[in-house]
């Protein structure tokens, strides 16, 4: 089987199914998923049903290996482990500037990682500590750029919104909202031209889809075939502002059908879901037939930032999607299917709280980037060559 990236980060892990190889679904079982509901104020009827959705549960049978759940579970782990030691920092003044916190919202990175293979890039928009964390980026090189400190992923000049990691083939955090649809087409081009069979995934919050750029991005994928997944994580706001008050379109995967796109909603409170639907969509683009437009359902728990209280939304609300939270819904898959006992899952908190607070320390024992830093890194290619005298 090919090499994954759960496998990669994890040397020798098996994202394989225990069955054959997933299928694409048909277009009325997406249709008929179960799907968490968009956001609204909970005195109406969708609020309503989404507070009749299923809770977290298991499946009756566990469809992957013990190891799969095992390398999700303690991904999802340290991101909001390490999300949460952050926003601790940020109160105590220690991380400073924007601070974009992915809590709530685990599943929708480590299912896709370990449907994608370890040459695959990755762009995101800001809320980007966790896509680096789970594709095998140190925790400590995280840590330290949100620190601001030379041996941060990204020298200490990018920051929160700015990670990024060659080694890994993550290719940032960005900042403008629906600046990296075009770019993560270009990416997919370059891999298309290079003939290397990797793809590029980019994703983007439900805000970015409004942008201009996306349309033109999403009209030449489709025309050249380009080996990229397009993925919108739909937490329910762009800040404080909901879907509905911002789209006519609410079920945003359906923006792709206008390009032909194929497009699906992907219930992504569900870790499972999320690989399969990226699985097809990898298959579909390293087959040359090109970009997959996913709309994964998903909430973030805190405020869109650091400053943000959230007030925009019911209590409600929220305690609905937390009662149905991505790793409590993988922690039960394990305990019910015997994979692991609650010793073995609290050995796994405590490592991940140890690899946290490690660093922490080696954030805080870094030193600043000199101010000759400024100088670099302005331009990578030195011989750039639209620059003119
Ligand atoms: C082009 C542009 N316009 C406005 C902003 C200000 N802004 C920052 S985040 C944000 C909301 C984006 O929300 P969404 O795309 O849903 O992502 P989420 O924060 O929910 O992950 C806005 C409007 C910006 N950064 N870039
Ligand atoms: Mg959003």
């Amino acid at each position: 089987m090919a090499e994954t990236k759960v496998q990669a980060a994890t040397k020798g892990s098996n994202s394989a199914k225990k069955t054959s190889a997933t299928k694409p679904k048909g277009k009325a079982a997406v249709e008929t998923a179960e799907q968490p509901q968009n956001v609204k104020p909970a005195s109406n009827q969708e609020a309503k049903e989404a507070t009749d959705a299923p809770k977290a549960s298991s499946p009756a049978t566990a469809e992957y290996p013990k190891e799969t759940y095992l390398t999700w579970y303690e991904q999802m782990v340290l991101m909001r482990k390490f999300e949460e030691k952050a926003g601790q920092l940020y109160g105590q003044q220690k991380i400073k500037g924007f601070c974009h916190l992915y809590i709530g919202q685990e599943a929708c990175v480590a299912g896709a990682v370990s449907a994608l293979k370890k040459d695959d890039k990755w762009i995101t928009a800001y809320r980007d500590h966790a896509h680096p964390l789970a594709l095998g980026t140190s925790p400590n090189a995280i840590m330290a750029e949100l620190y601001a400190k030379a041996t941060g992923c990204s020298k200490g000049k990018g920051g929160s919104m700015h990670m990024f990691d060659k080694e890994v083939n993550f290719v940032g955090g960005h900042g403008i909202v629906g600046a990296q649809v075009p770019m993560g087409a270009g990416i997919a081009f370059a891999e298309k031209y290079n003939k290397t069979g990797n793809l590029c995934i980019c994703s983007m919050g439900d805000g970015a889809v409004r942008q201009g750029a996306l349309h033109e991005a999403f009209n030449m994928a489709m025309l050249w075939k380009l080996p990229v997944i397009f993925v919108v994580e739909n937490n329910g706001y762009a800040m404080g502002t909901s879907v509905q008050r911002t789209s006519n379109v609410t079920e945003l995967y359906t923006i792709g059908e206008a390009y032909d796109m194929p497009s699906e909603p992907v219930n992504a409170m569900n870790v499972e879901e999320v690989h399969e639907a990226v699985a097809r969509a990898a298959e579909r683009a390293r087959a040359g037939e090109g970009p997959t437009f996913l709309e994964f359902k998903t909430y973030r728990y805190k405020g869109h930032s650091m400053s943000d209280p959230a007030k925009y939304r019911t209590k409600d609300e929220l305690e609905d999607y937390r009662s149905r939270d991505s790793i409590e819904a993988v922690r039960h898959t394990i305990l019910t299917h015997k994979m692991a006992t609650e010793a073995d899952l609290e050995a796994i908190d405590e490592k991940v709280k140890a690899q946290v607070q490690e660093s922490v320390e080696f954030a805080e024992n870094s030193d600043y980037p000199t101010a000759d830093e400024l100088y670099h890194d302005v331009y990578v290619q030195q011989d750039y060559p639209y620059i003119r005298d």
